[in-house]
């Protein structure tokens, strides 16, 4: 047989072996952690640390600079991300609810259209998942250190550091897929939720590192009632000993009872022989004691996100090793933005943009220019009907929120405002409920228990959201169509209980 014959007779058996098999869905990768702040990422700027695994994301795909949730904690951000749906319509408002899974899920609906499905790590749902052909969490907010890992039926404790073992059943689970179908892969991160037990290899990454103060570190609070009332600061709130284990507990303390002889006398190394010792020595009170609780937290809890970090970037070669990298889409974000003590503040929950904003990344090859940028406000409501959408999946007309893939391909009708509101109170930092909304520029905002107040900012001139301009001279015709605005976005969303306090107490 002549070459010219061999290559026809080639070329006509693979173009029919193209044509006979439809065009692959992509897999899905969703890596959520908990509490992860954009101020932490290098890809987001950081001026404290470096995360080269999560940069990578950014270099092969795009970062979100203004992803933001619609109710900034953790169980409510999770049901935000199954249902597409705000807190009000899914009904899981507060954290420690039992959240309804007999509701729409989106990763029922990818699998009865074909998708195997998974989801491993933090759930902190009050109940157990439903709709996933595969799942394995920890038990409420878990543990780092050998955690209780429940699985259907029973619950086992895993010896090891929580990071590295989710990592580890992620990857467990895609060797035994069924590799003739797509999947999704939710994975629900422990890091960098309180009390930051850094792994032991990470213990004094950051030392000897002086981190930069933000420049609202010192907040007087002046003329913003609530954030004057809050219970989140790291002067007051944050223990020395469960936080930041100064002299820490290693006899009673539940954390450390999980421990195994090894780990808890490294933890005892570190923090009883170099940390508590470097606190006892120290003379300061007053403000210079802040500032040396504000290095120790920042180390803590850049020491688990390093893990978290490296953790990522063997999720990102685990894809490479098996060639899934090119049609699998990677996304990593956090349940929500924290604050890295800028108000002198660890949390979230307000409605200000360090805990409103999360940070977002996607690689998608082929589909997202490597390198990109996408700064319109994308919300947490459009994550579940965006993931639909990437598996050809129309999602039900009850989602809230809208697929934000034209965005990627520069279709510029968007939002210019979003609607927030948080609930949980007074338990555990005493933040006042409030709802409000942002636009590209400003943001109204209206707290309603346990008393009322309005707040009001111009992100331009005023990024750190320290000057209340509401009520003051000049602002008056801008609060009113703000309003008009407000309630706009209440009405669509059908948030009932707001249009009533509104409508009560305008
Ligand atoms: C615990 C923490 C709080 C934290 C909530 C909610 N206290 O109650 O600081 O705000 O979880 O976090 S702790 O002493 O138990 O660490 S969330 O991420 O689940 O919303
Ligand atoms: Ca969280």
């Amino acid at each position: 047989m002549n070459c010219r014959l061999l290559f026809l007779i080639l070329g006509l058996f693979f173009a029919d072996g193209l044509r006979a098999q439809p065009a692959r869905r992509p897999n899905i990768v969703f890596i959520l952690s908990d509490d992860h702040a954009y101020q932490a990422i290098s890809a987001y700027g950081s001026k404290l640390v470096q995360t080269p695994n999560i940069d990578r994301i950014a270099r092969e795909g795009a970062v979100f600079t203004r992803a933001l949730v619609t109710n900034s904690i953790c169980g409510p951000s999770r049901a935000t991300l199954l249902t597409g749906k705000y807190s009000h319509m899914n009904g899981y408002t507060l954290n420690e609810k039992k959240f309804n899974t007999d509701q729409f899920l989106f990763p029922e609906l990818l699998r009865q259209n074909g998708y195997q499905t998974a989801w491993i790590g933090k759930w902190h749902l009050g109940n157990l998942p439903k709709g996933f052909d595969y799942w394995r969490i920890l038990n409420g907010q878990g543990e780092y250190y050998n955690p209780d890992i429940i699985q259907p039926g029973d619950t086992v404790r895993m010896e090891g550091y929580v990071t590295d073992l989710i990592t580890g059943l992620s990857t467990s689970w895609l060797d035994a897929r069924d590799t003739s179908r797509p999947f999704c892969l939710i994975v629900g991160e422990k890091a960098t939720h309180r009390e930051w037990l850094p792994d032991l290899q990470d213990l004094g990454a950051y030392d000897g590192k002086d981190f930069p103060l933000p420049a609202t570190f010192f907040d007087d609070y002046a003329g913003r009632a609530a954030a004057a009332n809050q219970d989140m600061t790291i002067g007051k709130t944050m223990r020395l000993k469960e936080d930041l284990k100064v002299h820490a507990d290693y006899e009673k303390s539940r954390i450390y009872n999980r421990f195994t002889p090894s780990q808890k006398q490294a933890f005892y190394d570190y923090y009883e022989n170099k940390v508590s010792k470097e606190f006892d020595r120290l003379k300061d009170t007053g403000k210079a004691l802040v500032r040396w609780k504000y290095q120790r937290y920042l180390k803590d809890y850049l020491s688990v996100a390093r893990s978290l970090d490296r953790n990522i970037g063997s999720l990102l070669d685990y894809l490479d090793r098996k060639g899934l990298s090119h049609n699998t889409v990677v996304i990593y974000c956090s349940d929500q933005g924290f604050y890295m003590g800028e108000h002198g503040w660890f949390d979230k929950r307000w409605i200000y943009e360090e805990s409103l904003r999360t940070p977002f990344l996607m690689r998608w090859p082929g589909m997202i220019r490597p390198g990109s940028t996408v700064s319109r406000m994308m919300l947490n409501i459009d994550w579940a009907p965006t993931l639909l959408d990437i598996a050809g999946v129309k999602a039900p007309v009850e989602v809230q929120g809208t697929s934000f893939l034209p965005l990627l391909k520069g279709d510029e009708r968007w939002r210019n405002a979003m609607y927030y509101h948080y609930y949980e109170f007074p338990q555990p930092h005493h933040v006042y409920p409030h709802f409000g909304v942002r636009t590209e520029r400003y943001k109204l905002v209206r707290f309603y228990m346990p008393s009322d107040s309005w707040e009001l900012y111009d992100l331009v001139t005023d990024p750190h959201e320290v000057h209340n301009l509401y009520g003051r001279p000049g602002f008056s015709e801008l609060t009113k169509s703000l309003k008009v605005q407000l309630l706009e976005l209440i009405r669509q969303y059908k948030d009932v209980e707001a249009e009533k306090v509104l409508e009560e107490r305008p």
